[in-house]
């Protein structure tokens, strides 16, 4: 898979991450619960250096629970505060974490008699859930967020609570991913966009990868009984199941394709975690 997929906006982003990284407090770093690794952008270690950092595994209600708890516990081994989070259900949840992963700033101010307005910024790759997180804390959704990557294309900080503020900002990518598979998933995901894959492949992969790990859950989605359908021959059969028929009478595999990354993607097929922790490992970060 060569595709351009690091569009102009994303170098700029990490332009401006750098520029107010100064004013920053905290950074609330969001990838997806489902992909823990391979939605983690390796470049924001070196980006954000010694900052304070919390990890949000998001979209937890998308995942695997019993494998969200060992992500959180792999995390927590590194060092990292990692917490599992369901932006749409719980967002405020967040708002005690900062706090304690703040405490000894607020307390040190508070000795002095100031309450000073504390800044963290919401980093993390596209689609993952970060302006949704703002709009939730806000209770109001004024800023743009839809179910596709690329959508925020600027940094802005908004006011989230009398002494908080948080940026929002573009979702980051890196400008080259070697590992064809992590590429794979996070298209998967929908944080990489769909119109630099072939989408028939892409959705053939996923079948593949969940026929291995979850046939039963396809199968029961779909209504298929062959377990040992794989390849065209699955989509072809899930199109038939279905019902997807041109006018013609044959089979309409461009709405199996859509059925398949869109039930994926809002967890229709199930709760299903695409990594697991690595256990007794550093992580890698690829
Ligand atoms: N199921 C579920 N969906 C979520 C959650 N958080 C966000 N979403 C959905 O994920 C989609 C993407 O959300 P955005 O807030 O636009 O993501 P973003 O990280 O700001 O994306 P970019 O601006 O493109 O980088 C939206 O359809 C949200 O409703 C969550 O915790 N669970
Ligand atoms: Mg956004």
């Amino acid at each position: 898979m060569s595709i351009n997929w690091y569009p102009g906006h994303m170098a700029k982003a990490k332009r401006l991450l750098g520029e107010q990284l100064a004013r920053t407090d905290l950074v609330v770093e969001v990838c997806d619960a489902r992909l823990p690794l391979s939605s983690r952008n390796p470049d924001l270690n070196t980006l954000l250096a010694n900052k304070r950092r919390l990890l949000l595994l998001n979209k937890a209600d998308l995942a695997d629970p019993a494998l969200t708890k060992e992500w959180e516990r792999f995390f927590r081994d590194q060092g990292i505060q990692a917490y599992a989070l369901n932006t749409l259900a719980s967002a405020r949840r967040l708002l005690p974490l900062i706090e304690n992963a703040l405490r000894d700033k607020i307390q040190s101010g508070q000795n002095r008699g100031i309450r000073r307005t504390m800044r963290g910024m919401i980093v993390g790759v596209p689609n993952v859930g970060k302006s949704t997180l703002i709009n939730q804390l806000k209770g109001k959704s004024t800023i743009k967020a839809e179910d596709r990557p690329g959508v925020t294309r600027s940094a802005t900080w908004f006011r989230v609570t009398p002494y908080l503020e948080l940026m929002d900002s573009p979702g980051l990518l890196w400008p080259k991913l070697s590992d064809p598979l992590a590429a794979r998933r996070l298209a998967y995901i929908g944080s990489i966009r769909d119109e630099v894959h072939d989408v028939y492949q892409l959705a053939l992969s996923l079948l593949d990868e969940l026929m291995a790990s979850h046939p039963e859950l396809v199968l029961s989605r779909f209504k298929l009984q062959d377990e040992s359908l794989r390849g065209p021959a699955l989509l072809q059969a899930i199109c038939q199941s279905r019902g997807y028929l041109l006018r013609g009478g044959e089979l309409d595999e461009e709405r199996g394709v859509t059925a398949v990354l869109d039930e994926f993607r809002s967890g229709k097929i199930g709760r299903i975690t695409l990594e697991k922790a690595p256990m007794g490992q550093e992580p890698d970060e690829a």
